[in-house]
């Protein structure tokens, strides 16, 4: 194992691996199922090839606590490869192996049960010595008390600044996905004196040299935000592992590292955003954008569309881009659609919500189909609804002004249209109940007055 060279300087070799996450069952896709392991196996084949003296995988390397039996006879498979390379592997524990509170119930863990099998050594917040020269920290996953585990472990452990120190963890680093107050930050990491600073749980690959830390990144994706580097026609299809030579020099009893990222190929996947033109006819907006769609699928792919924009009021309610006929007929393997259309203002409020009632009345008069006022009373609603909440977003209040807008626009415009009718009969001055009757009436023979409402009138009706 020791490679001694005329230089007298002693060399060892290891990869650094995470967030294998087998037994995921993404998108309820058997494909994906087995996506996983075959990247874990691509990995696995890359690190073997680097003939590493051992490897260290930083957590998640289940996506469950409770891996499913065919899971644990792949992952196996998997092991036996290592086994078979003599070829050390040293694991710890990630938030989707196993909580803190699963990780001491009576029996252990799956990851315990393959360390019993000989596959791996799993390394629980503890300092152990992989060999003469080099020293392994393992600090499973604590959330918030990560820094308060490490600290007691290094208590307990002191750091031997003879050796190669290797400092494995599961997340919690400063600039990370949360930028919580009680990540740590880079530089009180390095400042604990290790010399190499493996991480897990960002999927994503993140490296600060300067702090000796390197996080790989997942070796397949588990969500939609965990696309790292794309290549030319935008999708992403590399994920990697590193490779690490630690040189001593025993003249000046000095450690140096040389880091290498080594990668292969997963599947496909991409995220692509339409921008949505509001002033394009609806039919000429949805074949631009069945267009694009054509353009960006790929076989066997995971594709993303952002459909984004702002559309008139009540032209969004038409538009449904999942039903785009280059998604129905696409050959990827899974799409996914978010469609982002926010409200065009179509004027200001001016005046307060009138009842359920009123506002039937004022509709019907307008010539609005029952159906089309019962979709309208339902939005007045929903709006009193969102106003009677504490805590508005700022898009929930752009929709609600625009719903509020148009229904006084709609409003004003009914009052006049009943002091028209008034006024030709100004000696009938009718009860509630008849005018509803007669306003009803009407309203069988009655057209949208202007030519705002009247498209309005349409996209509802085409709409249901
Ligand atoms: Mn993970």
């Amino acid at each position: 194992m020791i490679k001694i060279s005329e230089k007298r300087s002693i060399e060892y070799k290891f990869c650094h691996t995470a967030d294998w996450h087998l037994d995921y069952f993404q998108y309820q896709k058997k494909e994906r199922w087995y996506d996983f392991f075959t990247a874990a196996n691509e990995c696995t084949k890359l690190m073997i090839k680097e003939k590493p003296d051992f490897v260290i995988h930083c957590g998640d390397l289940f996506h469950k606590f409770r891996p499913t039996p065919g899971a644990v006879r792949l992952a196996i498979q998997i092991f036996e490869k290592f086994k078979q390379a003599n070829i050390p592997f040293y694991v710890i524990r990630g938030n989707h192996d196993a909580s803190k509170a699963q990780a001491q119930r009576f029996g252990g863990t799956i990851l315990k049960l393959l360390e019993d099998l000989e596959y791996l050594h799993y390394v629980q917040d503890k300092t152990i010595q992989i060999n003469d020269y080099i020293n392994f920290t393992g600090i499973g996953e604590y959330g918030k008390t990560t820094g308060d585990v490490i600290e007691e472990v290094m208590r307990n452990n002191p750091l031997d600044t003879s050796k190669f120190n290797i400092l494995a963890l599961h997340g919690y680093l400063q600039g990370q996905v949360s930028d919580s107050i009680f990540d740590i930050s880079g530089y009180q990491l390095s400042s604990l004196g290790f010399d190499y600073i493996a991480l897990g749980h960002y999927h994503k690959v993140w490296e600060e040299k300067e702090n000796n830390i390197y996080c790989p990144g997942s070796t397949e994706h588990t969500s939609l935000n965990d696309w790292g580097k794309q290549d030319e026609d935008g999708f992403f299809r590399k994920s990697g592992c590193y490779s690490v030579k630690a040189t001593l020099n025993q003249e000046e009893n000095t450690w140096s590292s040389k880091v290498n990222r080594k990668e292969f190929e997963v599947r496909p996947k991409g995220r692509f955003k339409f921008t949505i033109k509001e002033d394009l006819p609806l039919k000429e907006l949805i074949e631009k954008a069945n267009s694009f769609v054509k353009k960006h699928e790929q076989d066997g792919a995971i594709v993303k569309f952002d459909f984004i924009g702002e559309l008139p009021f009540g032209k969004q309610s038409l538009v449904n881009f999942t039903k785009l006929p280059a998604i129905l007929e696409s050959k990827a393997l899974h799409i996914i659609t978010n469609q982002e259309i926010s409200n065009i203002m179509l004027g200001e409020a001016k005046a307060g919500l009138t009842s359920d009632e009123a506002i039937v009345d004022l509709l019907k008069s307008q010539g609005y189909k029952s159906a089309t006022i019962n979709k309208w009373l339902d939005l007045a609603n929903e709006t009193v609804k969102i106003l009677g909440q504490k805590t508005i977003s700022s898009e929930e209040k752009e929709e609600i002004k625009s719903i509020y807008g148009l229904i006084t626009e709609v409003s004003s415009k009914l009052t006049e249209a009943e002091l028209k009718s008034y006024n030709k009969n100004p000696d009938e001055k009718p009860t509630k109940k008849t005018k509803k009757k007669e306003t009803f009436e009407k309203s069988q023979k009655l057209e949208p007055k202007n030519s705002t409402q009247a498209n309005l009138a349409k996209y509802f009706d085409e709409g249901k």
